[in-house]
Formats: structure tokens, C-alpha cells, sequence
């Protein structure tokens, strides 16, 4: 079973803006990649950077009663979503005016207001906790859609089967998505993968599915559209697997020496999301060069402040740390 194809053609304003989340992930994290390496960044952190294409076209269909459930490999959709980028930045080098008071550092971004749902490291709990957002969703009659990212590592926990079972046979306004970027942690999802295709996890809980090249935002988009919008209109659950490269490590300092020899190069060279969607801009949407040069221009400049005031800010409060504990339902 496959969704049937709408065309969600994005704007060239649509463009613009998945551009300039793709752009300011990418610079983000490279900036981010390099401070590590000069021992600046004191908490761990996994980069998204080759998934991209995966959160823009997510997020460029949420609005503010959506639900995002992010995953270890926060930083992107965070971005993407909207979340403000220097609260980002002090929340991985753990200082206050984090975005959680610097208490949990990259894998736990959490923005309540923006129904951004923690970052966690607990592989797999979004799908559950997104069943629990899309049911609030229905009790309180809103028009939202959760959305669950998932690693295809993740979805070898059992919780994400059970999800998949409880959001369709209560039909909830949930959206799986899976970010099959080839491995979980070190190990392959040819060795890891039974049946080597998580879509196909999808009818066998009776919710439609589709496998999608994760380096093409135009398909990303596409499909998330489709299964937001089913979502949106009550028809219930959808899986979307996004196959996206990691052009990094699992975590910063991982020498992969499990992966080819030049294969990070040869996934670069070919499946670049960000070269791909800025050709298209060119080919396709009429935007010149320096359009696009002034955007890129204007992103660095934010990235560079992002980091001069986190790495001005104070440390956190240890102060606050047995705070937030237990809900404060009051930003929900
Ligand atoms: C329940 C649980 N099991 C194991 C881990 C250790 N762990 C952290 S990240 C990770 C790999 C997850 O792989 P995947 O879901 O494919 O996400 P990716 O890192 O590739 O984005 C594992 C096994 C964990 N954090 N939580
Ligand atoms: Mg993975």
C-alpha cells in the first residue's frame, strides 16, 4: 500500500525558507564540528548534518497546534522548526539562556511553546510520545498532527511497533517518520534491518507508507505533505521512511572506522541535499546566484553571534537542576 501522490509543489517562498533551515543547519553544525574537535563543546553531540532535506520538508508543513518529537540527532529539526538559535547554542555548551536552562545539552532540545517535544535519549520513545501528543490532540479538538522522528535504529525497539499498532487502531493524527541514514550507531541496517525496508512496517499495521530519497527535498516535502495532511483530515496514521546520508560520525569523535573508505566523500559528492535543492532554486524557481550567496551571507552572521553569546554566557544554575522535573502543563 502506497499514499496515492498529491503535488505539493512547494512556493518559491517555500523554497526560500527550506533553503535557509537547510543552509543554517549545515553552516551550524560545521561550525559546531569544529569547535568539538577544538575540545569547546562539553556536552556529547550527534550531528544531522547530510539529513537536511528530512526536517525542512517535515516542518515546512507544521504550524503552531503541530507536534514535533525529535530525536538524539536534535540539532536539525530544532533548526527547522524554528527554535531560537542562540538558546540552541547555549543549550550544547550548557550555559544560561539555554533552551533548557543549559540542563541537558544537543540531545535534549525541548521547546514546549514550540510543541517541540524533547530531544531524548531514550531511542524510539517518540513514536509513544507522539501517540500521547496526537491524543491530546483529539481530546482538546484541535486541528494539530503529531510528527515522531525516528532512526531506523530506533525502530527495532519495541515501543515504535507497539506505537505503530496504537496510532492506527485509534486512527491518531500521527506521522512516522523514519530517518534511515544507514547505520544505528556502528552497526549497518543491512546487518541490523530484517527485511531491509522499514516502509514496509507500515501496512502491516494497516497505515499507508512510502520510501522517499531523503537528498531530494521536492520528494521529502512531497510525502510529508501527504501524510500530514491525511493526518490533518482524520484519516489517521502514516510512516514515511526518508533515506537521508550522515555525512558525520554517530557522535563527535567517532572515528567510524566502520564505514568505506571514501564513503563519506562519495555520499557528499552524490546526495548532498543542500546542492541538490540550491540547483533546482537556480534551474527551476529563477533565483540567481547572489540571491542565494546574500541568504548564505546573512546566516553566517547569525551563526557567528549564536556562538560569541554562547560562549559569553554563564554557566548554567546548578541551582535550577532539581527543577522541571515533573510536568508544568502551564507552556503546553
Ligand atoms: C533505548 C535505547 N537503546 C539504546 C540506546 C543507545 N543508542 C543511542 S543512539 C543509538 C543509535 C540509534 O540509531 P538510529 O535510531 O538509527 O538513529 P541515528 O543515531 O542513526 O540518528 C543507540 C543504540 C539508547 N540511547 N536508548
Ligand atoms: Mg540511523
Amino acid at each position: 500500500m502506497t499514499v496515492s501522490r498529491t503535488i505539493y509543489a512547494p512556493s518559491r517562498e517555500g523554497l526560500r525558507d527550506a533553503y535557509g533551515a537547510m543552509q543554517k543547519i549545515r553552516c551550524f553544525e560545521e561550525r559546531l564540528h569544529a569547535e568539538f574537535a577544538a575540545g569547546r563543546v562539553p556536552s556529547s553531540v550527534h550531528l544531522y548534518a547530510g539529513q537536511e532535506a528530512s526536517a525542512a520538508g517535515i516542518c515546512a508543513h507544521l504550524g503552531a497546534q503541530d507536534y514535533l518529537h525529535n530525536t538524539h540527532r536534535a540539532h536539525g529539526p530544532a533548526i527547522a522548526r524554528g527554535a531560537d538559535l542562540i538558546a540552541i547554542t547555549k543549550e550544547i555548551y550548557l550555559r544560561a539562556g539555554g533552551l533548557c536552562q543549559g540542563k541537558g545539552g544537543s540531545p535534549h532540545l525541548h521547546d514546549a511553546r514550540l510543541r517541540l517535544i524533547g530531544a531524548n535519549g531514550g531511542v524510539g520513545s517518540g513514536a509513544a510520545l507522539a501517540c500521547g501528543s496526537a491524543l491530546a490532540i483529539r481530546h482538546r479538538q484541535e486541528n494539530g498532527v503529531a510528527v515522531a522522528l525516528l532512526g531506523d535504529g530506533a525502530c527495532n525497539q519495541g515501543v515504535v511497533s507497539e506505537s505503530f499498532n496504537l496510532a492506527s487502531v485509534w486512527k491518531l493524527p500521527v506521522v512516522f517518520a523514519i530517518e534511515n541514514n544507514g547505520y544505528a550507531e556502528a552497526t549497518a541496517t543491512s546487518y541490523a534491518i530484517a527485511g531491509d525496508n522499514l516502509a514496509a512496517r507500515g501496512p502491516a499495521f494497516g497505515m499507508p507508507s512510502t520510501r522517499v530519497d531523503g537528498a531530494d527535498y521536492f520528494a521529502v516535502h512531497e510525502a510529508a505533505g501527504v501524510a500530514i495532511e491525511r493526518a490533518r483530515s482524520g484519516g489517521g496514521p502514516s510512516l514515511v521512511e526518508i533515506m537521508a546520508p550522515r555525512f558525520y560520525g554517530h557522535y563527535e569523535g567517532d572515528a567510524q572506522k566502520y564505514r568505506a573508505p571514501g564513503e563519506v566523500a562519495e555520499l557528499r559528492r552524490t546526495r548532498d541535499c543542500l546542492t541538490r535543492l540550491r540547483q533546482r532554486m537556480i534551474d527551476e524557481y529563477q533565483f540567481s546566484t547572489a540571491e542565494i550567496d546574500a541568504m548564505d551571507a546573512e546566516i553566517g552572521v547569525d551563526i557567528d553571534r549564536a556562538f560569541a553569546e554562547a560562549a559569553a554566557a554563564p554557566p548554567s544554575d546548578p541551582a535550577l537542576l532539581m527543577r522541571d522535573i515533573y510536568a508544568d502543563r502551564s507552556g503546553l
